[in-house]
């Protein structure tokens, strides 16, 4: 008898007992440290236009699968304006758990914007050029990242049989379904049915139509390297020798902050992959285009780099991409092509 009382006693107090330790959700919106969510991304994006409204204009460029608005903040001086002027691309976040490559993008349009007074060089850069960031491509699967699952890859589509996520660095349009990715929807590289089936990749295609990019930078994380085309073949781009000189000399830049090391090779050195943003833009207009794997250089911590580990990051990739918006509006990019 004392014995059963004393099990079903405990037996209605283990729910309280289990709340009381961790299943409690936390309080407050989702949070991922000094890291930037969705919603700090979306209205830090828009503070920053209402601080800069005459070079920082936030602008929809889709909607994700779960419907959340994919934002794109363009920097120019006479922002409001189509002008003929050389286009870069900054695109951060297609892997949800690669939170550091959303943060670096959203870090380079702060810097840019903010020292665009007292900086003669940046000034120079968003008055000749036009900028195109895109700091969170796949805002569904940062958000699945953030609150249930830190390591999910892929976006949040529901494939309809049990399975979720389309890999997005496998679906844009650049001999897509080629080797290296994967047609098996469990997979965490898989293509999706077709080429640009994912609305965020297609609001990068649809972007690309209108504004004519002639460089494209994608972050990712991890192993600290500079990847060129091509991807899907270990043959050489036909651009080789200048895709590889940017990418020696990015990697160059970055070493000379904090004395890291990022490795600059062909992509395909790295894995072969079908599908990517860089092979899809260097593709069809020969646009050089570069993946950045940022920190850390390997599994332990892997994806999971320190919120302390933020700001160096940054510091490092900051003259790199300087270089690159510079490069495209020198004498030396119209002269290495048709663009
Ligand atoms: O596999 C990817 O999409 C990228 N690496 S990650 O670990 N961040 O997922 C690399 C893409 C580089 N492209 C090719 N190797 N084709
Ligand atoms: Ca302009
Ligand atoms: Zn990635």
């Amino acid at each position: 008898m004392t014995n059963l009382r004393i099990f079903f006693g405990l037996l209605l107090a283990l729910p309280l007992l289990l709340a009381g330790t961790c299943s409690t959700p936390a309080p407050g919106p989702p949070d991922a440290g000094i890291y930037h969510t969705y919603a700090e991304i979306s209205t830090e994006l828009q503070e920053l236009q209402t601080q800069f409204p005459a070079i920082a204009k936030v602008m929809a460029i889709g909607e994700s699968v779960e419907e959340r608005t994919i934002w794109a903040l363009k920097i120019s001086d006479n922002v409001a304006q189509e002008e003929d002027e050389a286009a870069v691309l900054f695109v951060g976040g297609h892997h949800s758990r690669e939170w550091i490559s959303v943060d670096v993008p959203f870090l380079l349009a702060k810097h840019l914007l903010q020292n665009y007074q007292t900086d003669s060089a940046v000034k120079n850069m968003v008055d000749s050029g036009e900028i195109w960031i895109v700091p969170l491509l796949n805002p569904d699967g940062h958000q699945y990242s953030v609150i249930s699952n830190r390591l999910w890859r892929k976006n949040r589509r529901n494939n309809g049989d049990g399975s979720f996520g389309v890999d997005l660095n496998r679906n844009y349009g650049h001999k897509w379904g080629g080797p290296g990715s994967s047609g098996e929807t469990f997979s965490d590289i898989y293509r999706g049915p077709v080429a640009f089936s994912e609305p965020e990749t297609a609001a990068i295609r649809n972007l690309a139509a209108q504004h004519q990019f002639v460089a494209l930078l994608s972050y990712h994380n991890y192993s600290q390297l500079v990847l060129f085309p091509w991807g899907h073949t270990s043959a050489p781009a036909p651009d080789q020798a200048l895709l590889s000189q940017l990418a020696r000399t990015m990697a160059d830049s970055i070493f000379n902050v904090h004395s890291q090391r990022y490795t600059p090779e062909q992509s395909s050195d790295l894995y072969l992959a079908s599908g990517d943003a860089t092979d899809w833009l260097y593709g069809e207009t020969r646009a050089p285009s570069f993946t950045v794997e940022l920190r850390p250089r390997s599994s332990n911590p892997g994806f999971v780099l320190p919120d302390s580990e933020i700001q160096p990051t940054f510091e490092e990739n900051l003259p790199a991409a300087l270089f690159l918006i510079e490069w495209t509006q020198s004498a030396d990019r119209r002269m290495s092509s048709t663009l």
